[in-house]
């Protein structure tokens, strides 16, 4: 395979892949097995939009995952399970077994009544029970939909709905940190609004007491004995829907994007392998959680497609304390290990002391995902956690782009701090102005778009193929918008600089302020709310939240205790604002447009340069809100 092992390879990969992409990725496709070959690379068309790869091609990603390992990696292990609590007995799952249980669930799925093309939603904490469901499903031609199990009833619930599915895949509870969560219980709640359910498997984690409901609620372990170990592969098409994840974006409810079989699965392990500069026998860490894009493509499919033995953690980073990451990987010896520049900084920020106590030793190559990595951090997790001598990815992708699209080849591309550096094969970024003039030549700053499909690329927003369209293809002609602000410097290397839209990427996790404005406002005195993102140390972005209340509250503290517990039971605490201000207006046009320019501006403290107010309704309000900042 085109793995690469020089810059100078990189180079002319890269360039074969923009003069031929179809060549490029026809050669690559073909070290997959496909049950039958493509009659076409690719078909596209970014005004509509319509993408079609491999077309023709039949394939079913799990026998690329599971089956072709049975010859020569049976015994070896696919997961090293860590549990939340360092005294559990870890677990490790060898390719062999979980060929076996895959098939067993996807069975159990079938049993059910469950077929290709249904929708079956996964709410389920992080234990390999999880990676199980995701390729059980895929086994029989489901679509799975995994939801964080941080996500609250009435956010799991919209999803469901939104998706018409039949089966959820559950726990009782979970293990994340000192205190075991509910779990079943929120989805019996979620399930109050969705009459489509008729199924849902709980897997008994912690064995605390739940409600079971009869004719609809089943246990894992009773239904896995009923079933053989053997379910043939459903054939797909490559364009069939592999999985469906929702992802937030600057205006309404989060969307369903939607990934499909074939170029999913080509881009994932050809991303997997190049980015890790991954070897057999290695042991690589993705800390994860497979509820998010990072989780679908770097703990399930991308390493299983190449063959890898992975580390599975259930638990969080400062649990039982702030040693815990450091412990695991020397534990288990890991190679490769990749996480988010907001965990970085928050255990820099517990002290040397944890780190030191371990050897780290076995790392070879430390990675980044999931907003900009701030140099400092960057520094510290070079010096102390690689000892200097461990390349750092730092990889940018989305949802919607199913794998990394710009992010340096380990060893291989020179870094820089804050840097993604430089496209990979087969991805062609351009910037473009507010105009959406294409700007050309280096040392210049822009939006981020891309060119030319890659074949992880969105395909639809489930349920409403419109909204991926406005959202993503129309904004420039002709090119896929990232909704990310750019720098390419004299190199012509890539620093994202955040979000131009009004999503904010708070520890991480992608939340759009209109969801959270959504949420404040269901709260019964809340009558308007503004939501803008600020400068946080440790999580990247922080929520600040304005808001307008009908009444005089007394107690001011109560209230915004109130609103906290709304947008924990509308969307869930990772949603909560770090800062919420009463106010008694917000600043808005003569046309009735909020100004998120001077509310930013004010969260970020800003307060001596606000810019022209004069287009304001009653500037006024812009001096109250600035003395009343929190
Ligand atoms: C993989 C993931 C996507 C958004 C994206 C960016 C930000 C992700 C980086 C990054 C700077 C990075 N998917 N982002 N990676 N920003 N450097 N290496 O995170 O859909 O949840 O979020 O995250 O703003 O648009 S996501």
């Amino acid at each position: 395979m085109a793995r690469i092992t020089s810059f100078e390879q990189y180079q002319s990969e890269y360039k074969k892949s923009v003069e031929n992409p179809e060549a490029f990725w026809e050669e690559i496709a073909n070290e997959f097995s496909w049950k039958k070959k493509w009659d076409k690379v690719l078909d596209w068309n970014f005004e509509k939009p319509e993408i079609n790869w491999f077309i023709g091609g039949k394939l079913n990603i799990t026998e690329n995952c599971l089956d072709r390992h049975l010859e020569k990696r049976a015994d070896q292990v696919a997961f090293h399970f860590e549990p939340n609590d360092p005294n559990e007995n870890s677990r490790a799952i060898t390719y062999r077994q979980l060929y076996e249980d895959v098939c067993r669930f996807a069975n159990v799925l079938k049993s059910k009544g469950i077929k290709k093309g249904d929708r079956v939603c996964l709410y389920m904490p992080m234990i390999p029970e999880l990676a199980i469901a995701v390729l059980a499903c895929a086994r029989i031609g489901a679509i799975h939909s995994v939801v964080f199990a941080g996500f609250s009833a009435t956010s799991l619930g919209g999803r469901i709905q939104d998706m018409h599915c039949c089966a959820v895949v559950t726990t009782d509870g979970a293990y994340r940190g000192a205190k075991p969560i509910p779990i079943k219980a929120v989805v019996d709640d979620a399930l109050d609004v969705c009459p489509s359910v008729e199924n849902v498997i709980v897997y008994k984690r912690t064995g605390e007491e739940i409600k079971m409901i009869d004719g609809r609620d089943t246990w894992w372990q009773d239904e896995m004995k009923k079933v053989s170990a053997e379910c043939p592969a459903e054939i797909m098409d490559s364009e069939d829907t592999l999985f469906i994840l929702y992802t937030s974006g600057s205006t309404g409810q989060p969307k369903g994007v939607v990934h499909t079989c074939g170029g999913y699965m080509v881009y994932t392990k050809y991303t997997f392998e190049n980015v890790f500069q991954y070897n057999d026998k290695e042991v690589f860490w993705c800390t994860a959680d497979i509820g998010w894009i990072t989780g679908h493509s770097y703990i399930v499919y991308g390493p299983l497609l190449a063959g890898a033995t992975s580390v599975m953690f259930e638990g969080v980073p400062t649990f039982p304390d702030a040693g815990r990451f450091w412990q695991v990987i020397d534990k288990y010896k890991v190679n490769i290990f990749y996480t988010a520049p907001t965990a970085i900084r928050a255990l820099q920020a517990s002290g040397l002391d944890f780190v030191n106590l371990y050897k780290l030793n076995s790392l070879r190559i430390l990675g980044t995902v999931g907003e900009p990595i701030n140099e400092e951090a960057w520094e510290w997790y070079h010096k102390n956690i690689g000892k200097g001598n461990c390349p750092i990815v730092d990889t940018w992708w989305q949802t919607e782009t199913g794998g990394i699209l710009i992010s340096p080849i380990a060893g291989i591309t020179k870094t820089k701090p804050g840097f993604a550096t430089l496209p990979l094969p087969g991805v062609q970024p351009v910037l473009v102005d507010e105009k959406g003039n294409v700007i050309e030549g280096n040392n210049v700053e822009g939006n981020l778009c891309i060119k030319f499909p890659w074949p992880s690329i969105i395909r639809t927003t489930y349920g409403n193929h419109e909204r991926c369209r406005t959202t993503y293809f129309t904004t420039y002609e002709n090119l896929y918008f990232t909704g990310d602000g750019c720098r390419r410097d004299e190199d012509g290397y890539y620093r994202i600089t955040g979000r131009v839209d009004d999503v904010m990427n708070v520890s991480g996790h992608r939340i759009g302020t209109a969801e959270v404005e959504s949420a404040i406002n269901m709260h019964f005195d809340i009558v308007e709310s503004a939501v803008v993102g600020y400068p946080h140390d440790i999580k990247g972005q922080g929520i600040y939240a304005y808001v307008i209340s009908t009444k005089e509250h007394d107690d001011i503290e109560m209230l915004k205790k109130e609103i906290l517990a709304e947008v924990t039971k509308i969307i869930g605490p990772i949603a909560k604002p770090d800062k919420i201000q009463v106010v008694r207006g917000l600043p808005k046009t003569r046309s009735g447009k909020i100004m998120r320019r001077i509310l930013r501006k004010i969260a970020e403290g800003e307060i001596s340069n606000l810019g022209d107010t004069s287009t304001l309704l009653d500037p006024s309000v812009v001096d109250e809100i600035v003395k009343g900042r929190v």
